[in-house]
């Protein structure tokens, strides 16, 4: 026992306060419990404070805990900016054919966000957000998980839709919100959804996926299946988020909580947003652990989340992960992301990886991207000209009894559509005037 105690107080005396200290007093709560007759003045000599909900020691010198009281999280990563596997130890060595369809979907989004985004600004369609920067965060993740586990997103993680076999054509019409929208047009655009790919259907208010994502992970305990929950560090300040935090930490529930950092909550810095290191620091401090990654880094957040999967799994406890990465801004940018947009973009990188393991050249670049580009042109000529629903259909699938105040709505409607029949036909009505 006295061998033991030394051993503990050694440790305790260059304690590494977020890293090592939790299993050091586990450790040594779990000795003195078993040997109860030495245990108070054990308590005393490694000053351990017993008490509900405090995992500490005594201390009789009066001081603030400031942020230089910690060392900052490190960040996770397996590629530098050439994309040369740093730790050959840390090398997924995923096999070619994944390797390319990761580019191919990466710089797939990437496309489709330049054409989509270009229809929003010429007001062909309502909205539109992108996703440019945050390519390798949605690949590198949905890589790593399988169909059945469950996705809580919320509206920029399209990739994650596209690994999964989301097609362009459905993509298209649901931002056009035409008559084949698996939404059937209730929607705004980028508030995907799919049944079928176990991808919850996005709502507009930030963070109410956040509970909603630990309380079905509480309900597939003991399965081998996971909640991934995206959300953005913006999205992190909202009252829902906290309440997800604990729920998934004081229920263990197998939930992976992704929080895209890309420094911005639209046009708000992160200077406005939080204090602090991060939204990663909040982790262990709600008990949970914590991953910070490199969202520039494909192969990173690949290894990262397949971790928290597997912990996730195992332990039936939540996981947090956190990849920092860049986003562009239709404004100007400051020079600190700039700098991100050139040297760290996520598909460059991957794109230097493959190109050094001989898996991709010029020739196949120009061939890939042409194809794509055509792919998303056709979707989006055919997606445009479709008939938007029938507008019976906005009343259907929300409510298993409508309330009245829309019921007289619907009536309203009911007595106005005879009057423009071309408007409201029974096809669905015409996109230029719909
Ligand atoms: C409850 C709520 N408040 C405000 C908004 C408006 N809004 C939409 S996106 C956004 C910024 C979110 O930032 P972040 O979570 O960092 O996500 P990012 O856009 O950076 O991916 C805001 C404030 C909203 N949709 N819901
Ligand atoms: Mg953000």
């Amino acid at each position: 026992m006295r061998v033991v105690i030394c051993r503990i107080h050694l440790k305790l005396r260059d304690i590494e306060f977020r890293a090592t200290f939790d299993g050091v007093y586990d450790y040594a709560v779990r000795i003195l419990c078993t040997y109860k007759r030495t245990s108070i003045r054990a308590y005393y000599r490694l000053k351990l404070l017993l008490f509900p909900g405090a995992k500490t020691t005594w201390s009789e010198k009066i001081e603030f805990i400031k942020m230089k009281s910690y060392r900052p999280i490190p960040v996770y990563r397996v590629l530098d900016r050439q994309g040369n596997v740093i730790n050959p130890a840390e090398d997924p060595k995923l096999p070619e054919d994944i390797v390319i369809k990761m580019y191919k979907s990466m710089s797939l989004l990437n496309n489709v966000d330049k054409i989509l985004y270009e229809s929003q600004r010429q007001g062909r369609i309502s909205f539109y957000m992108t996703n440019y920067g945050e390519e390798a965060s949605h690949i590198g993740s949905a890589a790593a998980l399988n169909n059945e586990d469950i996705i809580y997103g919320q509206y920029r993680e399209v990739g994650v839709l596209i690994w999964r076999g989301f097609t362009l054509q459905q993509l298209v019409d649901q931002c056009y919100g035409n008559k084949d929208d698996i939404g059937k047009g209730r929607q705004m655009p980028v508030h995907y959804g799919s049944k079928e790919l176990n991808f919850i259907t996005i709502s507009s208010p930030l963070s109410t996926q956040m509970p909603q994502a630990v309380g079905s992970a509480y309900t597939l305990k003991n399965t081998n299946q996971v909640v991934v929950c995206y959300f953005g560090e913006g999205a992190a300040s909202e009252g829902d988020a906290h309440a997800a935090f604990n729920f998934a930490a004081t229920l263990d529930c197998p939930v992976v909580l992704f929080c895209r950092n890309n420094g911005y909550a639209i046009s708000t810095p992160i200077k406005e947003q939080y204090k602090g290191d991060g939204i990663a620091a909040r982790g262990p401090s709600y008990g949970i652990h914590t991953l910070r990654v490199d969202g520039n880094d494909v192969f990173a957040v690949y290894n990262a989340t397949k971790l928290a999967k597997e912990y996730a799994i195992k332990e039936n406890k939540p996981l947090e992960i956190i990849p920092h990465q860049m986003i562009v801004l239709p404004t100007d940018l400051p020079s600190e992301i700039k700098q991100w947009t050139t040297n760290d973009y996520p598909v460059m990188k991957l794109r230097y990886y493959i190109e050094k393991r001989g898996l991709w050249d010029e020739d196949k670049e120009k061939e890939w991207m042409k194809k794509s580009r055509n792919d998303i042109l056709n979707a989006f000529n055919a997606g445009e000209k479709k008939l938007k629903p029938k507008w019976t259909e906005m009343f259907n699938d929300v409510y298993k009894d409508i309330p009245s105040n829309i019921l007289k709505q619907q009536d309203y409607m009911n007595k106005h559509a005879p009057y423009n029949k071309y408007y409201y036909s029974d096809l669905g009505s015409n996109p230029d005037t719909g």
